[in-house]
């Protein structure tokens, strides 16, 4: 068995199994006039990842491995939007609100997009996800169930919020799931650490971490 050095020790990977999730690498979280920049976060921290996320992609691409993507976004009539969520906190523009890259977080529109260096190719799933994780009101359970996926390779933003979100709903479900550290961002680096530090704690009470080296040497 092939083992991904990591954090806290090393992932016993099953090449069978595995598949990589990019969660959200949209241009809402990482460009100016987005989501991130209407909530006052600096996004160029995000744009900074971009590098090693495509790194990643094209490795599990080359490897014949699945890639899956997800985008945090919702229906044009705002129906799969609770209010507690279009109402929180005090951005310049809300969800649905008209913005410069189109609607914010709306599915079709420019800003919701991924971003173009790391569009997804043919035969690629894409999960539209209305919440922060992955798996609440989508068939990523059903998809990942059809294809005999058990681990799940994480990168993508923001890595407090919808990276952590779907890590720890994975980890209940039965996924062994393992963080690519230098391919996801918060806008908080402080949040960063300590979520890769609490995920890997208590003997991968969450799961592991690694460096994207370490895991494209593994797969390829
Ligand atoms: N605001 C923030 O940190 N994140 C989100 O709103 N969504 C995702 O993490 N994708």
């Amino acid at each position: 068995m092939r083992e991904i050095p990591a954090q806290p020790f090393a992932f016993p990977l099953q090449r069978d199994a595995v598949a990589l999730v990019v969660i959200d690498m949209q241009r809402d979280f990482a460009e100016p006039g987005g989501f991130g920049a209407s909530l006052g976060n600096d996004v160029s921290r995000i744009t900074r990842i971009v590098p090693d996320v495509k790194r990643l992609i094209e490795g599990f691409r080359k490897a014949g491995l699945p890639v899956i993507h997800t985008m945090e976004c919702h229906r044009p009539d705002l129906s799969d939007l609770p209010a507690a969520k279009r109402n929180r906190g005090n951005p310049t523009l809300r969800i649905g609100d008209e913005g410069p890259m189109g609607r914010i977080l709306i599915v079709g529109e420019p800003g919701t997009a991924i971003l173009p260096e790391l569009a997804p190719i043919d035969g690629e799933t894409v999960i539209e996800k209305p919440g922060k994780g992955a798996f609440y009101a989508t068939e990523l359970g059903d998809i990942l169930g059809d294809r005999g996926i058990r681990q799940l390779v994480f990168a993508g933003v923001t890595t407090e919020v919808c990276v952590q979100t779907t890590m720890r709903e994975a980890n209940d479900r039965g996924y062994e799931c393992l963080l690519a550290e230098e391919a996801t961002e918060s806008y908080f680096p402080e949040f960063k650490a300590a979520t890769i530090a609490m995920i890997r704690a208590q003997g991968a009470i969450v799961g592991w971490t690694a460096h994207v080296d370490d895991i494209l040497e593994t797969i390829n």
